[in-house]
């Protein structure tokens, strides 16, 4: 058995449960927050017998896309105190991050 944990964007959510609600894995979705542009994004808990990890994996990455993404950072103050100047970031985000991790024991009591 492994635990799949995937951090997708919330914009691929609704697709990707479908797909997985159809293909018959069982997940759970923890609302989160991506700890550089500090805005939500979506966690799924995937438990998976190890044969089906690969066909997992795929099933995301056939429906998270990558994005580009802009935020706004202050720049640090250069020169007089307090003034900071908003400038643009361009990052691309996703489609998935994914870890597969080794359960030892799964139970449902
Ligand atoms: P965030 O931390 O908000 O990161 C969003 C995007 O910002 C990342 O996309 C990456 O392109 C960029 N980024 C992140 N940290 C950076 C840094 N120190 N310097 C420059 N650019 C940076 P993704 O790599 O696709 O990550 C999407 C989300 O997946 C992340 O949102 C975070 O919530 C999660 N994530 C990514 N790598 C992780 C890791 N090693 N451990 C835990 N969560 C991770």
């Amino acid at each position: 058995m492994k635990l799949v944990i995937a951090v997708i964007q919330d914009e691929d959510v609704s697709e990707l449960m479908g797909a997985l609600v159809k293909n018959k894995y069982s997940a759970t979705k923890l609302a989160s927050t991506g700890g550089f542009l500090r805005e939500g994004n979506t966690t799924l808990l995937i438990g998976v017998e190890k044969e089906k990890v690969e066909d997992l994996i795929t099933l995301i990455k056939d429906i998270c896309k990558s994005r580009k993404q802009t935020f706004t950072t202050p720049m640090p103050p250069t020169g007089s105190a307090g003034v900071f100047i908003p400038y643009p970031i361009d990052v691309m985000v996703g489609g998935a991050t994914i870890f597969v991790v080794d359960i030892d024991r799964f139970e449902k009591v």
